[in-house]
């Protein structure tokens, strides 16, 4: 029988931000996350006569909107050998494309729901590899708690493990929805064009020791050594989009004025971080105690603004 799979999105503590290799989705350098349990996409995928079909949200997609997941399903055919036309339904709870991960969570359902209409028996690891194929931040999503994708340097070598599935820390993540327009720079050229940033290779080197300072910070259960490091690994990220070259951004004004509501609640005694993906929205790291606090001066700050208070949610799951 086929079931539902569902996958939480990720948010990175320590950046994915270029690739290796493109198809394979072999990436420069390790990274690390966050699993969120208040974000997710529950994807089923099953054989049927005719031609492919994507729904989205219980909507039909066009052939163009459809082609990646398409392109992708037939790269899982082709590696399994099997054959067949597929129908797949996805329902986001999340913002697409807004900068809060969505592929993460889709490709991760999407490929164990793709293994669940094959019968395919894998492991987490393949799993973990299959995922990375069709979005490099699925690879992790595959994990609960915090994740780590080692960057390897071939198919075999190139996936996430779990670094805690179930963490005690206490960390909150405040996604803050300030803008909720689908972005205008994909993920896939921004990271192309990044390297192009005399920066890009001097961060490159840094990846092995912050990656390992975020792992002694988690093991340690050191909240502020997480939360400094989470937001220099974001900064270094968008100041390499600013001197890229042509350069860009995805800083919107809000993004600056919130950068700047963070800093003046630390100033206040109110610790909490920020981490900014590929899109112009933050999200504020924090414990529990201040969280009420830090909505309430987001609130009063932005009008109509939307936010999540999130914390750490589970691996794949399976519905039905
Ligand atoms: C991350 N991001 O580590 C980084 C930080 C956005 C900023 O992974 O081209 O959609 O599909 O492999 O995974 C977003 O990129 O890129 C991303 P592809 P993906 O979470």
């Amino acid at each position: 029988m086929n079931r539902t799979a569902r996958a939480h999105t990720n948010i990175a503590l320590i950046k994915y931000w270029g690739k290796a290799d493109d198809k394979l989705r072999l990436p420069l350098m390790s990274s690390l996350s966050m699993t969120l349990d208040a974000f997710y996409t529950d994807t089923s995928v099953e054989k049927i006569d005719g031609e492919n079909q994507f729904f989205l949200n219980n909507q039909q997609q066009t052939a163009a909107a459809s082609q990646r997941v398409f392109a992708y399903l037939k790269k899982l055919q082709a590696r399994f050998h099997v054959t067949g036309n597929l129908i797949v339904k996805s329902v986001n709870h999340v913002p697409t494309s807004a900068g809060l991960a969505s592929s993460s969570s889709a490709f991760a359902a999407l490929a164990a729901a793709f293994c669940q209409c094959y019968d395919i028996n894998i492991d987490l690891e393949d799993l973990s590899r299959l995922a990375r194929i069709g979005s490099g931040s699925a690879s992790r999503s595959v994990y609960g708690g915090f994740a780590v994708w080692q960057k390897g340097n071939s198919d075999e070598t190139s996936y996430a493990y779990a670094l805690d599935e179930t963490p005690t820390m206490d960390l909150h993540l405040l996604a803050v929805e300030l803008n909720t327009k689908q972005k205008k720079i994909s993920s896939t050229y921004g990271m192309k064009d990044a390297q192009s940033s005399p920066f890009f290779r001097p961060w490159l080197e840094r990846n092995d020791s912050e990656l390992n300072e975020m792992i002694k910070a988690i093991k340690s259960n050191d909240f502020t050594a997480l939360g400094q490091l989470a937001e220099l690994n974001a900064n270094e990220m968008h100041a390499i989009n600013l001197t890229a070259q042509p350069e860009f951004t995805y800083f919107e004004p809000q993004t600056i004025q919130a950068i700047k509501l963070v800093e003046q609640l630390r100033t206040e005694g109110i610790e909490c971080y920020y981490t900014i993906d590929a899109g112009p929205n933050i999200k504020v790291l924090c414990q529990l105690r201040n969280s009420k606090d830090i909505i309430q001066r987001f609130s009063s700050e932005f009008n109509n603004v939307n936010i999540v208070n999130a914390s750490f949610g589970p691996g794949i799951t399976y519905l039905d």
